[in-house]
């Protein structure tokens, strides 16, 4: 069967200019993890909330993920997606693939949600009267989440046995926490996001969002 070509899409230009916070950085991970080669697909934010990319991501977000006929939205159903049809990201094991795939939901369900409330807070609140007062109830829900994660990972490089699509999740999820501080006040979290950082795969995909935010290389 002829292999299709996978195309995502990213930023035309990143608000944070290339930190690797936008989301096609853990898409371009995985693929990297798994192996898989990958074409960028470039979008302005009005293009984003045009009809062309509304057929694709209904929202007008990005990233999105097409592969042949399959066009694909969230960052979680594209990395499981990625994760489950190439080596490399889930356990062959059954009960531990479930178990993978739980750190997934938690890290989007669960730990994600108030670090993106900080960056809303910030970022869209940020000159309401009553923002000073909202951040630190924010911060501190962030904390809520991060203490029983630091707990449950103790001393292990990662969460559950080997790496998987659970830690990539997760550890794309904390990258987000690190500006305000509250993941170095955790130092086994901010361990385990390092150690994540220091993947091979990793680094391909942040240089590779990054290279499209400074403009030196093509998308692709
Ligand atoms: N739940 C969706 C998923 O996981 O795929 C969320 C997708 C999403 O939020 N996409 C953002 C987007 O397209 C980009 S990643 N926003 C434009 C819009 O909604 O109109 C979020 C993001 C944006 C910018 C930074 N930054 O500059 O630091 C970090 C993260």
């Amino acid at each position: 069967m002829k292999k299709m070509t996978i195309i995502i899409t990213a930023f035309e230009r990143s608000p944070d200019g290339g930190k690797g916070l936008a989301r096609d950085t853990r898409v371009r991970w995985a693929l990297e993890e798994a192996g898989q080669p990958y074409e960028v697909r470039l979008v302005s934010f009005r293009a984003m909330k045009e009809p062309a990319h509304l057929a694709v991501h209904p929202f007008g977000q990005i990233p999105t993920y097409e592969e042949g006929d399959l066009t694909l939205f969230e960052t979680g159903a594209i990395v499981l997606h990625i994760a489950e049809r190439h080596g490399g990201l889930l356990p062959g094991d059954a009960n531990a693939r479930a178990r993978a795939i739980t750190w997934m939901f938690a890290a989007v369900n669960t730990v994600e949600p108030p670090i993106l409330e900080l960056a809303i807070a910030k970022f869209q609140e940020g000159d309401k009267p009553w923002s000073k007062e909202r951040l630190p109830l924010i911060e501190n829900r962030i904390r809520d989440r991060l203490k029983p994660l630091s707990s449950r990972l103790g001393d292990a490089d990662w969460l559950d046995g080997a790496f998987s699509a659970g830690d990539l999740m997760m550890v794309s999820v904390l990258l987000r926490s690190r500006a305000s501080g509250i993941l170095d006040e955790i130092p086994n979290l901010a361990a385990y996001v390092a150690r994540g950082e220091a993947r091979p795969a990793y680094k391909r995909a942040f240089d590779a969002q990054l290279a499209v935010n400074t403009g030196k290389l093509p998308a692709g």
